[in-house]
C-alpha cells in the first residue's frame, strides 16, 4: 500500500475538529513518558498533563507512532500502551519515515514531535526539558536532534531549559547558531531543568502568554526560515531539585554511564533514571513540577495564539 499523508500522520477527530475551528490545541510529546518517567507514575503523569491542557480551555494532542502511523492525539487505551508497551522505540525526527515503512510502534521525542505537530498545524508543544549537546561532545559529537529540528520548524516551545545533565552553555550557544529564538518567561536567566536556574544569563525576557503570541506573529510577518520560539519557563524555587544533591547525584550518573559504556539513544534515559534513584525520587518530583508547569504555560500560549485570551 503507497504512503500518502492520509495513512502515515492521523490526527485524532478531536484534535482535527480543533484545528479546523482555530480552537486552541497543544502538543504534548511521549517520549518523556515512555523513557523519561518511571512505571507506574508515567501513565498517571500522560493522564495528567492531559487534564491540565483541558481545564485550561485547549485540547491536548499527544503524539506517538503506532503500527507505523503518526498519531497526533491519543485515545485513552493509546495512553495506556505508550505507558506500559515494552519495546516501544524511541523516534526521531529521522526515524519517522522508517518507524512507518516497517509498522513500529514508538514514542517521540522533541524533535520527532515538534516535527509532527507542525505538519499537523500544531503551533504550541510543551515539554520537560530540551535534549542538547551532551558533555563530551569532543570525544563522540552527541548532540540531541532536538536542536536541528528546532532550527527548520516552526513551533513554539514551552520548556524548563534543556535537561541538566547536558552541556548547557555549549547548547545555548547552538541555538544561536542556529537561529532559533529564545525568550525567557519571567525570568533574566537560562532555567536549569531540575534547578529554577542554569546560572546561564538569557538575552530577552517576556512577561506574558500574549507576549510570546506577539512574538510569534512577528516570526511569520518576517518570513524567512521556519525557526522555531523557545519560551524558558522556570520550575519555581520552592519546587526546585536541592542544587548540592542534584550535582552530586549528577556527577555519580555520568561517571555511571561512562564506566556501563551507555551512548547514543540510551544516554539520556539511563541519567534521568540514576537522578531519579540517586535522588529518591526527588528529581522526579522537580522534573513533573517543570513539566505541569510548563503544559499549564503552553495552554496559555495556546489560547493568545488562537485570539481567545
Ligand atoms: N524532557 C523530559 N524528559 C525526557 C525528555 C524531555 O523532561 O525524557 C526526552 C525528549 O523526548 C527529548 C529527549 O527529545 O529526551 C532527548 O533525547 P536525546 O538526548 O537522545 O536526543
Ligand atoms: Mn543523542
Amino acid at each position: 500500500m503507497p504512503s500518502t499523508a492520509d495513512t502515515i500522520l492521523r490526527p485524532s477527530d478531536e484534535v482535527a475538529d480543533a484545528l479546523a475551528s482555530g480552537a486552541p490545541v497543544v502538543a504534548l510529546e511521549s517520549t518523556i513518558i515512555s523513557h523519561g518517567l518511571p512505571q507506574p507514575r508515567n501513565l498517571e503523569v500522560a493522564r495528567e498533563l492531559e487534564q491540565i491542557v483541558r481545564k485550561a480551555g485547549a485540547v491536548p494532542a499527544t503524539i506517538a507512532v503506532l503500527d507505523g502511523v503518526a498519531r497526533v492525539g491519543l485515545s485513552e487505551a493509546e495512553l495506556v500502551r505508550i505507558s506500559t508497551e515494552t519495546g516501544l522505540r524511541k523516534l526521531g525526527q529521522r526515524d519517522l519515515p522508517i518507524a512507518a515503512a516497517v509498522g513500529a510502534s514508538g514514542a517521540t521525542t522533541v524533535s520527532a514531535t515538534s516535527f509532527l505537530a507542525a505538519r499537523a498545524g500544531i503551533r504550541v508543544f510543551a515539554t520537560g526539558g530540551l535534549g542538547g549537546v551532551h558533555r563530551g561532545w569532543t570525544e563522540d559529537q552527541d548532540e540531541s536532534a532536538d536542536l536541528d529540528t528546532l532550527a527548520r520548524t516552526r513551533i513554539t516551545i514551552v520548556c524548563a531549559g534543556v535537561k541538566s545533565i547536558l552541556d548547557v552553555p555549549a547548547t545555548l550557544q547552538r541555538l544561536e547558531t542556529r537561529g532559533v529564538s529564545v525568550a525567557g518567561y519571567r525570568t533574566d536567566t537560562f532555567p536549569g531543568f531540575y534547578l529554577t536556574s542554569s546560572g546561564r544569563p538569557i538575552d530577552w525576557r517576556i512577561e506574558t502568554a500574549a507576549d510570546a503570541a506577539a512574538v510569534m506573529r512577528g516570526q511569520d510577518a518576517l518570513g524567512g526560515p521556519e525557526t522555531a520560539l523557545i519560551v524558558a519557563n522556570p520550575v519555581p524555587l520552592d519546587e526546585q531539585l536541592d542544587p548540592e544533591l542534584h550535582d552530586r547525584v549528577l556527577a555519580e550518573a555520568l561517571a555511571e554511564a561512562a564506566k556501563a559504556g551507555v551512548t547514543g539513544q540510551a544516554i539520556t534515559p539511563f541519567l534521568l533514571s540514576y537522578l531519579v534513584r540517586g535522588t529518591d525520587g526527588a528529581s522526579l518530583e522537580a522534573n513533573l513540577a517543570a513539566v505541569r508547569g510548563n503544559v499549564r504555560l503552553a495552554s496559555e500560549i495556546a489560547a493568545a495564539w488562537a485570539g481567545k485570551a
